[in-house]
């Protein structure tokens, strides 16, 4: 991710540093060479939902929730069917919710390999990961419930494969499979699931940066350095010259459109139908700064609209915001009106798409530093800092 080059604006805590380190880099220690899926040992608690150490529960409604123990350097969260999927130290985990009166089941290693597996990304039954087990990061895929042996490699090529987002038969990624492999070569990349001849389409070709694909199924949404001035993602430079741009590809009509061009920097869209909502940076100056970020939205295909600001020094913690039906919901340290608890240093809000002059409602805060955040069909997932968590939102 672009902000994993930006060593100089690493000057947190230390627990903040703590996390930076063990955030779901590559290389991470193996946990095993094991390949079937197997429940966690016992050193994992594995009866009812648990709280995880040093979680408080600070926010309104904190007990509402399911909450479950991932390990502290959890991150890429997907939520499907009510079923949260992570990675952690290089292995990709999931757990189910607690059904009627039952305790929750134990969280599941569902891919175990002394390789780095991470980016879990689920859609009707399908995982798909990147996976670096045969030298660089290549996309797998496995059906769940399917035998562990037909997990399988889907695509490979040279240069890093990574960051796939699934909806439906939908799958795209970031593909460097040009030489050198660096962020210049970064392109999107798309696969039809459904269809076994397909293959694997470049929506990108082209000497600038693109990253932060995301998809539900009709279009995806990528950040685009097409009209910055050096094509990629420049560390503490003005705005003005680090200006990625929010590119859509429409799958059934095969257009390109941009979202917003807005002269400074946006990032990290997500997209649900003719709604898009990403990371804004526009009237924040100046850069190097990484002390606010803004949320902002386009609604139902209208226009840009401002949704929220959080200041967060972190560029590292500018997490990609979730929309669903209406709703979005994002990691910061404030909104306007909304503070967080004393104690607390991350949260997620969320606000509803059409309303937007109402304050953001703060759902959950934590002591720590949330990874990150999804909705799916009025449920929120929430990971980081030890907590996997999912909620049913209020209608
Ligand atoms: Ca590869
Ligand atoms: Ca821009």
């Amino acid at each position: 991710m672009n902000e994993l080059r930006t060593p100089t604006a690493w000057i947190a805590t230390a627990w903040l540093c703590a996390c930076l380190l063990s955030a779901c880099q590559e290389g991470e220690s193996p946990a095993s060479d094991a390949t079937t899926a197997d429940t966690l040992s016992s050193d994992t608690p594995s009866d009812d939902t648990v709280e995880a150490d040093g979680v408080a529960d600070t926010a309104p409604g904190a007990d509402t929730g399911e909450q479950y123990v991932a390990g502290p350097s959890a991150c890429c969260l997907s939520l499907s069917e009510g079923v949260i999927y992570w990675a952690d130290e290089g292995d990709i985990y999931s757990q189910a919710p607690a059904e009627g009166d039952s305790p929750a089941p134990a969280p599941v290693r569902l891919i175990d390999h002394a390789a780095t597996q991470t980016d879990p990304t689920v859609a009707d039954g399908v995982l798909v990961w990147a996976d670096d087990r045969d030298g660089d990061f290549d996309i797998w895929m496995w059906r769940l419930g399917e035998p562990l042996s037909t997990a399988a490699v889907l695509v490979a090529a040279a240069g890093d494969q990574r960051h796939p987002s699934l909806a439906g038969d939908v799958l795209v990624w970031v593909d460097r499979r040009r030489a050198p492999h660096s962020p210049r070569e970064s392109e999107i990349w798309m696969l039809d699931l459904a269809d076994p001849d397909a293959t694997p389409v470049a929506l990108t070709d082209d000497a600038v940066e693109q990253d932060d694909p995301h998809t539900d199924g009709l279009s995806v949404v990528w950040s685009d350095y097409t009209n910055s001035a050096d094509g990629v993602y420049r560390d503490l430079t003005d705005p003005a010259l680090n200006n990625a741009d929010i590119r859509r590809y429409t799958i059934a009509t095969g257009e390109y459109d941009w979202v917003t061009t807005e002269g400074t920097k946006q990032l990290r869209p997500a997209v649900d139908g003719d709604t898009v909502v990403w990371l804004d940076w526009r009237g924040i100056n100046p850069e190097p700064k990484y002390a606010e970020f803004q949320v902002f939205a386009a609604v139902d295909g209208g226009p840009e609209q401002f949704v929220a600001w959080s200041g967060w020094e972190q560029p590292l913690l500018w997490r990609r915001p979730a929309v669903d039906a209406g709703m979005v919901a994002w990691i910061g340290e404030s909104s306007e009106g909304v503070e967080l608890p004393d104690g607390a240093t991350s949260g997620v809000f969320t606000a509803d798409l059409t309303n937007l002059s109402a304050n953001a409602t703060l759902v959950r805060s934590i002591p720590g530093v949330l990874e990150a955040v999804a909705l799916e069909s009025g449920r929120l997932g929430i990971l980081g800092d030890g907590l996997a968590e999912v909620r049913e939102l209020a209608p």
